[in-house]
């Protein structure tokens, strides 16, 4: 699939262009040999974000060793503490699936009110998780309602793409590899929004497999227990 499916708006914007993405936790250990080799890698970003334990001292220094390299490196605003300047874009997480209206909009209303007139607004976007994994911290912690069937997930992507048209939509089942027919019968249902896929993707088929219906494969842990394998998910997403 290509990318004619997007409308001008989000496919020009900064992440417009993202295949793969490496996450990176502010909160674990990476040596310099291992970040140097994920940056180097021929990703298209490298992605800051973890739902527990960021601070800005965490992601601050995270940061700076990113920028040692070219590659894009942006967060994901996920808490207050977390928030830094001089990345090259920033994600707000929206969490579509939850009851608890902190993380709908309690909690960026907030950071708007405190950090609102310094947000790089060209550089900012909006993303709907839509969270899938009920054991992952994320869901956890943001009491997200992780067992949908396809009807449920089908309403909450419309809900993003076409009620609110969040510039991203982000299916994550962060620690377990995903619903391949699912996020296939998702793909054409999104019209302005780029998809996003991540979760247990640990070695270059499961990699290859998302990058045929997700316009951006995200690949977190694997990095922190293989690096080879997920070197290994670069090209098998570019090339597929
Ligand atoms: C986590 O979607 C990312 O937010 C990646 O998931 O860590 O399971 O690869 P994994």
């Amino acid at each position: 699939m290509g990318e004619q499916s997007l409308l001008a708006g989000t496919k020009g914007a900064w992440f417009g262009h993202w295949r793969h993405v490496f996450k990176l936790d502010p909160d674990k250990d990476i040596s310099d040999h291992e970040l140097e080799a994920l940056c180097l890698s021929g990703t298209d970003a490298i992605l800051l974000g973890g739902s527990s334990g960021v601070t800005f001292g965490n992601t601050i220094e995270l940061m700076s060793r990113v920028r040692r390299y070219e590659v894009d490196c942006a967060l994901e605003v996920s808490t207050l503490d977390g928030a830094v300047p001089g990345f090259d874009g920033y994600f707000i997480p929206v969490v579509l699936n939850t009851d608890k209206p902190e993380w709908i909009i309690g909690n960026q209303l907030r950071g708007l009110q405190e950090y609102g007139a310094f947000i790089p607004w060209e550089t900012t976007a909006g993303q709907g998780y839509i969270i899938l994994n009920e054991a992952s911290t994320a869901a956890r912690l943001t009491s997200a309602n992780a067992n949908m069937d396809e009807a449920q997930v089908i309403a909450h992507v419309a809900m993003a793409d076409k009620l609110l048209r969040l510039p991203v939509i982000y299916m994550e089942y962060s620690g377990r590899f995903g619903d391949m027919d699912l996020l296939k019968r998702v793909r054409p249902l999104v019209s302005q929004a780029r998809l996003f896929y991540g979760g247990g993707i640990d070695n270059a088929e499961k990699a290859a497999l998302a990058a045929r219906y997700a316009h951006t494969v995200v690949v977190g842990n694997v990095v922190y227990s293989d690096l080879e394998a997920a070197l290994s998910t670069v090209p098998a997403v570019k090339q597929g």
